[in-house]
């Protein structure tokens, strides 16, 4: 046990100490993280040549499937002479994202596959030099981005089943793959640091950079430090998240969560990941799996997801819901109804969750708080019957009223707490948001 908790202490020591001791942010990073949190919502893509593949029958495969499945990296790479999206149209994408009220877009420009979605010139396993397809679907969306005025962020996995220097190799992608046992590391991260410099450098202001992959390898010398200050460097405004599952090192200026709240761990990705005071971000999946999966028909609800948001929200972090796109290019029909249900529901409460910091009272059972201004926004998502008790807001109460309609809420304040009363008429199956004006 002791040696256990040693190691891990040493595997935390030896991860921050390489990261960007003494990072100071910059005045525009620090506006960019307002920005960021203003945002609150945003889409995930995870787009490869594994979407051919479909998931190949089993449930939550997807980009996983080279690994899963053990496909050597010969016949991996077969994929791409059939990957052809010719129905891929950049503005149907931004448009969708738009019309579901999300502000920011994170694509995979690399995943574990190692395969570069967009131009690399360090790197041969490219769409462009690859496909049929042979375009720059990174680039494209980018050029839609900027024309639809929505920021675009790159994921780039760290981890890589692809590159012969990826040695000693981490907990996946292991001899199946077909690579000699040998490699020089330091190798690999001079190129993971060459294709971020094209990332960074060929497609104008971008986001930030979204990693993931270290926790394959945590005992590896990432060489953080100079990837992050090579990053800031770039782009001093971009903001650097990690998917490592531990507090965030120096450098990072967000802090992700997957598939659980921050502070949660029913997914078991969690465990043990202190809640930071940096931007705070919850990632989910519409369904069970990140990149397309033909299989996989486990659809969250838009009543689920917009719940999960709210709650995401009353904890300060911001949220973003995946797509798998198509091998052909297109959206899921089921996902774009999903998001396009969302839209309509952040364009008739999007104030309440837009431009908004956690609340005072943070997220319970039934509910969350979020707050702008001299406005607390209460968001009760589960009441059993007409009555909520809810612990006394730190300011004094000039008025409640329900967001929908703008009635006053009958409400008493004592020392045990304030208590709501919620007719049954009033309430949303969704969200009942109420309107705290507190006096100032
Ligand atoms: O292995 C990846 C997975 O494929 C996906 O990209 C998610 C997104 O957060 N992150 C990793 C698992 O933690």
């Amino acid at each position: 046990m002791r040696v256990i908790i040693l190691l891990s202490i040493f595997t935390i020591l030896l991860y921050s100490s390489s990261a960007q001791e003494g990072y100071q942010p910059t005045p525009e990073n620090l506006q960019r993280r307002e920005w960021y949190q203003d945002a609150r919502f945003g889409l995930y893509i995870h787009w490869g040549l594994y979407s051919i593949m479909a998931g190949g029958g089993d449930q939550g495969v997807a980009e996983w499937i080279m690994n899963n499945k053990k496909i050597p990296i010969k016949q991996y790479e077969k994929l791409a002479g059939f990957f052809n999206p010719t129905g891929f149209d950049p503005a149907e994408w931004v448009t969708m994202a738009k019309k579901a009220g999300m502000k920011y877009i994170i694509i995979t420009s690399k995943h574990h596959d190692g395969f570069a979605m967009y131009d690399s010139e360090v790197s041969g396993y490219n769409i462009v030099d690859q496909t049929p397809y042979g375009k720059d679907i990174i680039k494209k969306l980018k050029d839609e981005c900027d024309k639809q005025g929505i920021m675009l962020a790159f994921y780039y996995s760290q981890l890589d089943w692809h590159h012969p220097d990826y040695y000693p190799r981490g907990g996946t992608g292991q001899k199946y793959t077909g690579r000699p046992e040998s490699g020089d590391w330091y190798k690999y991260l001079d190129y993971m640091d060459a294709q971020l410099t094209e990332l960074l450098t060929n497609y104008g202001d971008i986001l930030g950079i979204w990693f993931d992959g270290m926790w394959d390898n945590r005992g590896a010398d990432w060489r953080l430090g100079k990837t992050y200050s090579l990053i800031h460097k770039l782009q001093p405004a971009s903001l650097i998240s990690s998917n490592h599952k531990r507090a965030p090192f120096p450098g990072e200026d967000m802090q992700k969560f997957e598939r659980d709240l921050p502070g949660e761990n029913t997914m078991g990705f969690s465990k043990g990941q202190p809640v930071s005071e940096l931007p705070l971000e919850v990632v989910e999946t519409m369904n069970g799996s990140w990149g397309f999966n033909i299989n996989d028909q486990d659809y969250k609800s838009p009543k689920q997801l917009i719940q999960t948001m709210v709650k995401a929200a009353g904890y300060g972090a911001n949220f973003v819901v995946n797509t798998g796109p198509m091998p052909n290019g297109k959206i899921q029909p089921e996902n774009v109804k999903t998001l396009m249900e969302m839209g309509k529901w952040m364009e008739k409460y999007g104030e309440t969750i837009y431009e908004t910091r956690k609340g005072p009272i943070g997220p319970k059972k039934w509910g969350a708080t979020t707050k702008k201004g001299d406005k607390v926004f209460v968001h009760i998502l589960d009441l059993e019957d007409e009555n909520l008790l809810i612990p006394n807001l730190p300011e004094k109460i000039k008025s409640i009223k329900f967001f929908d309609g703008g009635d006053n809420v009958n409400y008493k304040v004592s020392d045990y707490g304030t208590l709501l009363n919620i007719p049954k008429e009033k309430q949303n199956d969704i969200n009942t948001i109420l309107v705290v004006e507190l006096t100032k």
